[in-house]
């Protein structure tokens, strides 16, 4: 058989395109409470499971949608499996959407804390009126030999003044969800993902990704 397909009545697999930890942490929950019977695998144990090294791909994309897409189709291709990627950020509204797909490396560094400080000081004479902000997620499902399928989702909201909160990642000590007065890293994780860009973009491509099953 050749590596990295499926042998008959195994469970299907998955692979998390993503060497983001926290993300793997949020796609794990978001997709087991999804309840697909489908056995994920990070790309470290994707990389055991088909005997193969899978190279990084640089994020040469304009949009959310491309990058997910192009990270998700060169894992699929690199590994013989089926593969979601999640490509995601910050979109500053007083900022012309920026950070948006630079969001990771913001400060030329790949440091949260770097980044979570350049964005407020950037927004520091920006009124609390002025300050609303989105985080968006494009969730990329690329299975080998068929069309690639994206969803997008989104979570409105505003910039705080200052961090809050030690749960989650990158931005969330400073986003505020529209409706809320926590940030998102003041949430217990089960609270940010029934309203996170990730949990809406996911569940979106839940039933896509339960087809597999079998
Ligand atoms: P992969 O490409 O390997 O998935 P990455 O961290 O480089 O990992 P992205 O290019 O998609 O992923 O950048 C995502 C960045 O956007 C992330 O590093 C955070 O700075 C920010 N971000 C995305 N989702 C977030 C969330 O739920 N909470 C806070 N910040 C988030």
């Amino acid at each position: 058989m050749t590596a990295g397909r499926q042998a008959p009545g195994r469970p299907t697999v998955l692979v998390l395109a993503t060497r983001n930890s926290h993300k793997v942490g949020e796609l794990r929950r978001i997709l087991d409470e999804a309840g697909l019977a489908i056995e994920l695998l990070d790309v470290a144990e994707a990389e055991a499971r088909c005997g193969r090294s899978i190279p990084e791909v640089p994020e040469t994309g304009a949009t959310f949608e491309a990058n997910a897409r192009l990270k998700a189709e060169a894992v699929a291709a690199a590994s013989g499996l089926p593969a979601v990627a999640d490509d995601s950020g910050l979109r500053v509204a007083a900022l012309n959407g920026m950070p948006g797909v630079l969001s990771a490396r913001w400060s030329g560094t790949g440091d949260d804390l770097a980044n979570v400080e350049l964005v407020l000081a950037q927004v520091s004479d920006i009124g609390d009126d002025r300050r609303q902000a989105e985080f968006v997620c494009a969730a990329a499902l690329s299975v080998p030999g068929r069309d690639t399928l994206v969803e997008v989702g989104v979570l409105a909201g505003s910039l705080s003044r200052a961090p809050r909160g030690s749960n989650g990642f990158g931005y969330d000590p400073i986003f505020v969800p529209d409706g809320e007065s926590r940030t998102t890293a003041e949430m217990t994780p089960q609270q940010k993902d029934a309203i996170s860009h990730r949990g809406r973009a996911f569940r979106a491509m839940a039933a896509r990704i339960a087809s597999l099953e079998g």
